[in-house]
């Protein structure tokens, strides 16, 4: 290998080396700059005899082209290296589904509670929603409940820790009777000058959905779990009324004409006579298995006096359902929590 050999040698180990293409050019101005380590060859050219001026030279040009096409070489795999790692940063799989906008649906237990609501309106019962923060008065003592019941106790019932106006401590409510009480007050103050006339009027009919709360959680009992009551209040309401009522509910809900029904006898504070509402299916894995799905009863006459109202005049009956448990035997699912984690696989099956 002689000298020239081993500049070629020695260029392309340099561009080889260079890292980033601004030492690249530093390379190559060290070989063919103007004191560059060929520059400097050609200017030694000088002190030779025109023969040896004509091979050398020629020899020296050719060490430069070599020079120049490494150099070439090098800044054309430079030049893709870069480009070939910015598409590696900038890659895009257009493979990938897009990003959606998801579909909802409305949860099982609203659906239940629409289906509720869509019965007893084709009845000509009203819907009525409120407060789920109640006074103590609201949620026990208008209801006929004595002042030392249990259920008024911090182990059944969530208190606020705060009271009102009035200094009554307020309650996350246990019930949706609550609003019956408000929906029966207002409708009674409404209608004031006919009450004190003797004229007739306008029959309560209501249903109350909503989210309530008692001191209590396991598989079959979440601390929030909705409700459904109803009430009818008139002149000429009777417990056949309420039988006649929650049959043709319950075989619409369950669309089934062969469900049967069981009133079986109950105390509530609030009612009086008061009875449990069972059910049977015709068919299906619970098929005659007596099921309870509500509460009922006569209002007791304290709670329609509570309601501003004449229980001599207005009788009626109300009854109390749990529209999470009806999903559950609808659709057949095992465990209330289900409806409370907010698991989307869970939730999707009903869309
Ligand atoms: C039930 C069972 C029986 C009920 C009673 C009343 C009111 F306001 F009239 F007193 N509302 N709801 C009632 C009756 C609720 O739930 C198990």
């Amino acid at each position: 290998m002689n000298d020239l050999d081993q500049l070629v040698s020695a260029a392309l180990a340099e561009f080889t080396a260079a890292p980033t293409p601004a030492e690249l050019e530093n390379a190559k101005a060290r070989f063919m700059g103007k004191s560059g380590r060929v520059t400097e060859l050609l200017k030694g050219l000088a002190a030779l005899s025109h023969d040896e001026k004509k091979t050398r030279g020629a020899e020296i040009n050719q060490t430069k082209q070599r020079i120049e096409a490494a150099l070439a070489a090098r800044r054309q795999a430079m030049a893709a290296e870069q480009l070939e790692a910015q598409l590696r940063a900038e890659a895009l799989d257009v493979s990938l589904p897009g990003r959606q906008r998801g579909v909802g649906g409305l949860h099982p237990v609203s659906r239940t509670i629409e289906r509720i609501e869509s019965i007893f309106g084709s009845m000509g019962f009203d819907v009525a929603e409120g407060p789920e923060i109640e006074t103590d008065w609201m949620s026990f003592t208008a209801l006929n409940n004595p002042e030392n019941h249990p259920a008024r106790s911090m182990q059944d019932t969530f208190y606020v820790d705060m009271k009102d106006e009035q200094g009554q401590w307020l309650n996350l409510r246990p019930h949706t009777s609550p609003m019956q009480v408000r929906y029966a007050r207002a409708h009674a103050a409404r209608y004031a000058s006919e009450l004190a006339t003797g004229q007739p009027m306008p029959e309560i009919r209501v249903i109350a959905p909503g989210r309530t709360y008692r001191v209590d959680s396991d598989a079959t009992h979440s601390p929030m779990f909705h409700q459904c009551e109803g009430l009818w209040i008139g002149e000429n309401v009777s417990f056949k009324d309420l039988k006649v009522v929650f049959t043709d509910f319950c075989r619409k809900f369950f669309e089934s004409d062969e469900l049967q029904l069981r009133f079986r006898p109950s105390f509530f504070p609030f009612t009086e006579p008061s009875a449990e509402i069972d059910i049977a299916f015709a068919s299906g894995p619970l098929k005659g298995q007596w099921l309870e799905v509500a509460g009922s009863g006569q209002v007791h006459p304290n709670v329609v006096r509570n309601y501003g109202l004449d229980p001599e005049r207005h009788i009626g009956f109300a009854f109390g359902m749990g529209p999470d448990r009806l999903t559950m035997l609808r659709y057949g699912v095992n465990d209330l929590r289900l409806f409370f984690d907010g698991d989307l696989r869970f939730l999707q099956q009903f869309r």
